[in-house]
């Protein structure tokens, strides 16, 4: 009686400890995988509107200080003879030809410039409006206008 009373508590206690072995201990629960974060889905990419092309930078006014235009003067002529300019552009002529050539005002205006031979030039800045006829002091046929505007 007493054995079995034994053998009954180490039985018990095995089932016990079986037990407790199975599922006594506990399992970690599975901790939950996280569920992926949908990625933010992409928001389309705004198509460009197409940007208005200013039409008014196609005529670029010159910058003030680097006003320049100049004039050949050939055997026997201006070139050009009819020129257009504004208020303080620096006009250069330069003698292209072989024969020697002024730039000559009609009286009463300001273009005067020494006799010019081949590759020697004269500049002259325009500051006021006007129309500015000139010739060549030797070949008076060679005329030629500078119309200055605002
Ligand atoms: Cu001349």
């Amino acid at each position: 009686m007493k054995l079995a009373y034994v053998f009954f508590a180490i039985a018990a206690s095995l089932l016990l400890f079986g037990c407790f072995g199975i599922g006594g201990s506990p399992q970690p629960t599975p901790t939950p995988t996280p569920t992926a974060t949908p990625l933010a889905t992409p928001t389309p990419t705004q198509t460009p509107r197409p940007t208005a092309t200013p039409e008014a930078s196609l005529a670029a006014t010159p910058t003030p200080g680097s006003l320049a235009a100049s004039v050949e003067i050939m055997d026997f002529e201006f070139a050009p003879d009819s020129l257009a300019v504004t208020v303080g552009t620096t006009v250069t002529w330069i003698n292209m030809g072989s024969a020697a050539h002024t730039v000559t005002s009609e009286t009463g205006e300001p273009l005067n410039s020494e006799l010019l031979s081949n590759g020697q030039s004269w500049s002259y800045t325009f500051t006021e409006p006007g129309t500015y006829t000139y010739h060549c002091r030797i070949h008076r046929m060679m005329t030629g206008t500078i119309t200055v505007t605002p």
